[in-house]
């Protein structure tokens, strides 16, 4: 093993990350076959959820499913994703009359273009936040354009979308692992979870999770989701 690699023009450099040797063992065909369904059947059963109940969630569930998010692979390896998990009531509080009053602009001032509104209808959404009082724990996730470092410089992130959507594509599904449920909640626009969660500029809200258990009479749109023939071609056809 080095901690030297050599350029094209031979010089050595210092490498910041030694390769180390990965060798995750092979998973035989039926094994995979068979975690793969049950993994699809556990994800199948995920639903978005507007009606919480107030029962506590352990915070050790949180860092875990922040744990699970921050897996995630990112441009340049950045990372580029801050979890801010609140559990307080006051702050909680703050959050949903910012939120509705974001939404009563959007859903009743007629900021909400009309295609939109109709393709929102059949999910019978409106203003009324009242769940972000509810529930246990709200997430923010901030997405950092740019990551502030030790010696007072930027550095700058790459594929900052693609990098903070995966995350939160973990931590919905760690999220629904154990058992909680959640919402991908955008209440745009954002800007107040910056200033009431005091962010730095660099950052920018990205989506708030409220995170809980489903109220006993929660009910969802009976959606469907499209066939695997809609979601997946092989190109060329076979
Ligand atoms: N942010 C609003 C509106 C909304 C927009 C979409 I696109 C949705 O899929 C659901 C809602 C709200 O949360 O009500």
């Amino acid at each position: 093993m080095t901690d030297q690699t050599t350029d094209r023009g031979g010089a050595a450099q210092a490498r910041t990350h030694p390769f180390v040797p990965y060798r995750p063992s092979r998973v035989e065909q039926t094994e995979a076959i068979a975690r793969g369904r049950q993994f699809l059947e556990l994800l199948e059963t995920r639903r978005s959820v507007r009606s919480f109940a107030a029962d506590p969630v352990p915070g050790e569930l949180i860092e875990l499913a922040v744990a699970t998010a921050n897996t995630a692979p990112s441009g340049a390896h950045h990372q580029p994703w801050k979890f801010v998990a609140i559990s307080d009531p006051a702050i909680k509080h703050r959050i949903r009359e910012a939120a509705e009053h974001e939404e009563r602009i959007n859903y009743d001032g007629g900021r909400l273009p009309d295609a939109w509104r109709s393709a929102l209808a059949p999910l019978e959404t409106n203003a009324d936040k009242s769940y972000l009082d509810i529930v246990p724990w709200i997430v923010v996730v901030f997405a950092e354009k740019s990551t502030p470092l030790a010696d007072g410089s930027l550095r700058k992130n790459y594929y900052v979308n693609e990098s903070v959507g995966i995350a939160c594509g973990l931590f919905i599904t760690a999220l629904h692992t154990m058992g909680l449920a959640t919402l991908t909640h955008t209440p745009n626009p954002m800007a107040f979870l910056t200033d009431i969660l005091g962010r730095p500029a660099t950052e920018r809200p990205y989506i708030l999770f409220p995170i809980g258990y489903p109220t006993p009479d929660c009910e969802v749109p009976d959606l469907h989701r499209k066939p695997l023939t809609e979601a997946l071609e092989h190109f060329p056809n076979r």
